[in-house]
């Protein structure tokens, strides 16, 4: 049977590399659409974890990961390079994350292209998800006699309706027939639109300019944000004005840019121009303005803040109702105060106790505070705010969660409520 029929057949073995917020909920769809799904991960704890059906990943449920495992329609596995054989397809979603100078790490990708050369593989479909520079998918994994193709993740943690079946996908192969079969494989999983492009490099680049696009807007917020607040104008408000107009898309600004994707992608894209010596000027002054937001919100703070005053952080993670803390700007606002020897405790309703002490942070309680730091605004926040705040309580809304005036006064990003 030819790797066309098997995948139209379902009868395709499939390979996920990587079981985090891209190839877990990817493995499960599969698993659920009746491939039978290798999930491959370096992290033995983690295979024993899935093996009994447990994980942290909030967009895959339970019953969904148990179902799929009792029908061994999914079996996580420790990745090495036996596995490879008795595979069809091989999805690789490893992260691709930037070291402390916000260099590249493209490390996951290169031991997994090492481990698929000892391989020796032959007539397989490998498709790269995870986000790389255009150039990157051909030069790591163009194996001879395999097939090849970049379609870039678009997963939105936290995001019950954008779903990994349910987002648009792109797909880009070497060849015609790298295309056609990594189309098929995606129209079978998927109720997306599958969107074929001419090669894993648009693919690779159209992933760059989506998130980089994003990163510039919520620059431009920002930036709007801080004039906005020298005119005494509430940036929400001229927000909300400006997204009358058909051809604005409305981003907000805040304490900063965090997660895996709009804070790191942008920097694949700028090493690669500077190899190419091509300024990307934008793209660089506005990661650079995102990466300022937390210390802009930490002079907004230390205005109204007088020593031996109460104050609690709230929100840890890196965005709403999510408990990822991956380049969290809360995370970096926390540190600068500690820097500051300023007295604060840390309450996140996404987060154990454990896990914020594990920050060298202490644990908030709800409780009034003479300042509330908002800096992610989970759905809890309203609640919690009803015991954290009294007439004389002072909120930094690092989120601009606050639509009304609440305690003494609001000082937003952009807009002051008092
Ligand atoms: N943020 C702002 N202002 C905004 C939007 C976001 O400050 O207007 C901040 C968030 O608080 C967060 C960071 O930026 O700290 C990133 O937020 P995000 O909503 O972009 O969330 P992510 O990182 O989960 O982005 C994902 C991305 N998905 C992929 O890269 C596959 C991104 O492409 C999506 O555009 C985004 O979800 C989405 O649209 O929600």
């Amino acid at each position: 049977m030819s790797l066309k029929e098997k995948i139209q057949s379902h009868r395709a073995v499939v390979g996920v590399i990587g079981l985090g917020y891209v190839g877990l909920p990817l493995a499960v769809l599969a698993a659920k659409k009746g491939y039978t799904v290798i999930g491959l991960a370096r992290d033995v704890k983690k295979v024993k974890e899935l093996e009994l059906g447990n994980t942290a990943i909030d967009t895959v449920s339970k019953k969904d990961l148990q179902h799929v495992l009792a029908t061994q329609k999914f079996l996580p596995k420790k990745l090495e390079v036996s596995v490879f054989a008795a595979l069809d397809i091989i999805v690789i979603c490893v992260p691709t994350p930037v070291t402390e100078n916000k260099k590249p790490d493209i490390s996951a990708m290169r031991s997994v292209a090492k481990l698929l050369a000892d391989a020796r593989i032959k007539g397989k479909l490998i498709i790269n998800e995870s986000t790389v520079a255009p150039g990157t998918t051909r030069k790591l994994f163009d194996f001879e006699k395999n097939f090849l193709a970049c379609s870039p993740e678009r997963v939105d943690p936290g995001n019950r309706t954008l779903t990994t079946q349910t987002i648009p996908k792109v797909v880009g192969g070497i060849n015609p027939d790298s295309q056609l079969l990594a189309r098929l494989f995606y129209e079978n999983i998927l109720d997306a639109k599958v969107i074929s492009v001419s090669s894993p490099e648009l693919a690779e680049m159209a992933k760059m300019l989506e998130n980089t696009y994003r990163a510039v807007n919520i620059a431009l917020v920002n930036e709007f944000a801080r004039i906005s607040e020298k005119l005494h104008l509430d940036v929400t408000e001229v927000i909300s004005a400006a997204s009358t107009k058909w051809s604005f898309q409305a981003h907000y600004p805040g304490i900063g840019v965090g997660g895996h994707c709009i804070p790191v992608d942008p920097y694949y894209i700028l090493e690669l121009a500077r190899s190419h010596k091509v300024p990307m000027r934008v793209t660089e002054d506005a990661l650079f303005l995102n990466d300022s937001m937390p210390n802009y919100v930490l002079q907004l703070f230390l205005r109204y803040y007088q020593k031996g005053m109460k104050v609690l952080v709230y929100g840890l993670t890196y965005k709403k109702d999510v408990a990822d803390m991956r380049e969290s700007p809360a995370l970096a606002f926390c540190k600068l105060l500690k820097q500051k020897k300023i007295a604060f405790t840390v309450y996140d309703p996404m987060l154990s106790e454990i896990n914020i002490r594990r920050y060298n942070l202490e644990v908030g309680k709800l409780t009034p505070v003479d300042v509330l730091v908002v800096a992610t605004d989970h759905s809890s926040l309203a609640k919690d705010a009803k015991k954290l705040v009294t007439s004389s309580t002072i909120i930094i809304d690092g989120r601009n969660a606050f639509a009304t005036k609440i305690g003494k006064m609001v000082i937003g990003i952009g807009r002051i409520l008092s």
